[in-house]
């Protein structure tokens, strides 16, 4: 995708507000959950900078990379150097997000400074999620977390957490606003990626007005919310068709619980990647009779990733953070290393009895 720099399509928060101006003072989005001393701390340290490494959490979603990418995009055309990754063992973009503009920003891990003077993290709520990168994040000078997860661990040097934003890339939206940086339409397509994600394409609570005015914001540089969609969810490799058939045949219906797996042997038959799995919970959950859902997804190592969903009357999070994970309450998983039968017998024995 290319700029687009139409006149009027570019950095208004909102109709009738003032464009952004370039000593970030005029009127921005509204968000008041991050203090000004964090945001000033963090304008004087990005102005100074004369490279910036910026990280997101492993195996990055839409709002992790895309939040990243955008503020890279923006700090290259301020003049800065950028580098920007995640900490994955073996880095790949995942392919559904191979569309996102700035990708020849991207390091691997073993490319990125040792001990960054600055560095930038966007949507890891922990250190651990950092992956490989934890490490350079420990030897940073500073260290500005970028998160709305409610359960940051407070890790890093500045905090920029609103726990009541609806993705990172909201915050991502606040700093280069701040920055006086502007949104051309790469930018734009990053956040939009992000902010798309996190809401469940305007489907969730986190839904807000505010997320729509964003959603406004963004649109209005030119990008293709067609596109964008398409790329995010409207398509798949074959392969993925018979693992999700595979996966649907064994699937068990049980008192407000269904559940299934997906083996590596599966995705092997098919040559299809871990990643590609991800999206079966997103078939099994929508049943009306149960409360729960749980898919777990064998990876390439024959640990089971088990993803987890509730329509909100359980609170998954809890659940899944007595298994060794975490998430949200409607949305959580966590690793298990024994069978799918002692997996499954840790859950339900968890899960709230029915009267
Ligand atoms: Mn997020």
């Amino acid at each position: 995708m290319t700029p687009d720099v139409r006149d009027g399509a570019r950095g208004r928060p909102s109709r009738g507000a003032p464009a952004r101006a370039l000593d970030g003072t005029a009127e921005r989005p509204g968000d008041q959950a991050v203090g000004e001393t964090a945001w000033t701390r963090v304008l004087s340290l990005v102005r100074q900078a004369d490279e910036v490494a910026l990280a997101c959490h492993v195996s990055p979603d839409g709002d992790a990379l895309g939040s990243m990418l955008a503020v890279g995009l923006v700090l290259r055309s301020m003049g800065k150097r950028v580098v920007a990754s995640f900490g994955d063992r073996t880095f790949s973009v995942p392919r559904l997000l191979r569309f996102l503009p700035g990708q020849d920003l991207l390091v691997p891990p073993a490319d990125y400074p040792a001990e960054p003077a600055l560095m930038i993290t966007f949507d890891s709520s922990t250190l651990d999620r950092l992956g490989l990168l934890a490490v350079n994040a420990g030897k940073a000078r500073e260290v500005v977390v970028m998160d709305h997860h409610p359960s940051n661990t407070g890790f890093g040097t500045i905090g920029i957490i609103d726990p009541g934003a609806a993705a990172t890339a909201v915050l991502a939206e606040q700093l280069i606003y701040r920055l006086g940086g502007g949104l051309d339409r790469d930018v734009a397509t990053c956040l939009y990626a992000g902010l798309v994600t996190d809401t469940g394409s305007f489907r969730h609570t986190s839904t807000t007005a505010s997320a729509h005015e964003m959603a406004a914001r963004l649109v209005a540089t030119g990008l293709r919310t067609d596109e964008i969609a398409r790329e995010l969810w409207d398509r798949s490799p074959f392969g993925y068709l018979k693992v999700l058939g595979a996966a649907l045949e064994r699937v068990v219906l049980e008192d407000g619980l269904i559940w299934t797996y997906v083996t590596r042997l599966d995705r092997a038959a098919y040559g299809l990647p871990y990643a590609e799995v991800e999206a079966i919970i997103d078939v099994v959950r929508r049943t009306d009779e149960a409360e729960v859902a749980v898919v777990l997804k064998e990876d390439d190592l024959g640990a089971w990733q088990v993803s987890t969903r509730s329509k909100g009357a359980v609170d998954m999070a809890a659940i899944c953070a007595a298994l060794g994970g975490g998430g949200h309450r409607s949305a959580a998983g966590f690793t298990s290393h024994e069978s799918v039968e002692a997996t499954m017998d840790n859950i339900r024995a968890l899960l709230p009895r029915k009267a």
